[in-house]
């Protein structure tokens, strides 16, 4: 690395955690919390970008995608979520049917899509095969589009409210044509946090468990991070060696996701939210200790562009995509726009001086643009 770097990570105390990145070694839970207490932007910074630049080069990744949520009536009441409205006050929500729902997919018929990324409330309304239903109608209506649906938290419930073993579960979303797993509801791995803020969704355990049931029986999955409210930095750090634990057991991670806590519409909403410089140091700390991840996505939707695309030269390699229609954080305040078209992702890219990837959802690569438009 340039001397300036060297002189900055000395100058930060950080000499010992350099030399490990340097040789490739993997670093430890009291390293990721000297990370964050360090507050040194630019250092850390620099080194998950030598491992981003290790792992993918030049390349920054993007995937045409949209967003569906079926329902956001849900009986877990998470006080982080402004989405969601509880099952007692159904009225106030939306359950779509399955054909409201195809129609979401079928009205976006031309444009050229690769992906529908689920995810939805725990609604006990709904019977089994309104999920399975839903991927299989999609893969009818649109073949060509890879379906990444519900959380782990979400199959978890379909096992207890079916009473359908896990394994079985899973079988049935394959043959249904279920492509992968996004991310979420792990939220914090700590039991602290949990009791404070979403005591009723599964605990860490059991989110474990379930994803390492989706990975054996083939389903490659991502993860998040949801920070910036009450948890410690110590939590953020050992939530992340549980996914590193996890990710050497199974390799069936895909990308590492740190999801920017948004206050508005929710029973937190007293709190300010993570920054700028948090959401950079996050997402760079988590490059650093995820060393068996091969992606970082920098989510523009919860972060803004501008950090996102700061963030493509500060350890993140992927910056989600079109997401037509987010919903989640928009009924929880986010400012961003509900999606991008792709040449506003192609310039954020550029403009950091990257080479743009249109990917699959299995990041496999579908067209690689040039540098310069
Ligand atoms: O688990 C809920 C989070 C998650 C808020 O896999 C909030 O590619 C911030 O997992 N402020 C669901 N976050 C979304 C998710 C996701 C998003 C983008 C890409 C991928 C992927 C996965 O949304 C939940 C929760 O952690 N969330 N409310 C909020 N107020």
């Amino acid at each position: 690395m340039s001397r300036i770097v060297e002189a900055l990570v000395h100058r930060a105390g950080l000499s010992d955690i350099y030399e490990k990145v340097e040789a490739g070694q993997r670093l430890s839970y009291d390293d990721g919390v000297r990370l964050f207490q360090s507050k040194e932007l630019m250092p850390i910074g620099a080194m998950a970008n030598r491992i981003r630049e290790r792992k993918n080069g030049n390349l920054a990744y993007f995937v045409r995608n949209m967003h569906l949520n079926p329902t956001n009536v849900c009986t877990v009441d998470c006080k982080f979520c402004g989405f969601y409205r509880p099952y007692r006050d159904k009225t106030r929500g939306w359950s779509w049917s399955l054909d409201r729902c195809l129609q979401e997919v079928e009205r976006r018929m031309e444009e050229p899509l690769t992906e529908v990324h689920i995810v939805g409330g725990h609604n006990p309304d709904y019977p089994y095969e309104f999920y399975t239903d839903l991927v299989k109608g999609i893969r009818g209506v649109r073949p060509d589009m890879h379906v990444k649906a519900f959380t782990a938290a979400e199959y978890d419930f379909f096992h207890k409210r079916f009473k359908k073993p896990l394994d079985e579960v899973f079988e049935d979303f394959r043959e249904a044509g279920l492509g992968s797993l996004p991310g979420g509801g792990a939220e914090v791995m700590s039991e602290r946090v949990r009791q404070l803020i979403y005591k009723k969704k599964i605990p860490a355990e059991r989110w474990l468990e379930v994803t390492k049931m989706a990975h054996e029986k083939g389903f490659r999955s991502n993860a998040t991070l949801l920070y910036g409210h009450v948890e410690t930095l110590e939590e953020r750090v050992e939530h992340l060696c549980r996914l590193r634990e996890l990710q050497d057991e199974t390799g069936g991670f895909m990308c590492f996701i740190p999801l920017a806590f948004h206050p508005e519409n929710t029973e937190m909403s007293d709190l300010p939210g993570p920054t700028g410089f948090d959401d950079l140091m996050t997402i760079a700390i988590s490059r650093l200790m995820l060393d068996n991840f091969d992606h970082i996505k920098a989510y523009w939707i919860m972060i803004s562009q501008r950090i996102a695309q700061t963030a493509l030269n500060m350890g993140a390699d992927c910056i989600d995509g079109t997401v037509v229609e987010e919903k989640i954080v928009h009924m929880a305040g986010a400012k961003t726009p509900v999606g991008l078209t792709m040449d506003m992702l192609l310039k954020l890219i550029r403009d950091a001086g990257r080479e743009p990837v249109q990917r699959d959802s299995l990041y496999n690569v579908l067209h690689r643009f040039d540098a310069v438009a």
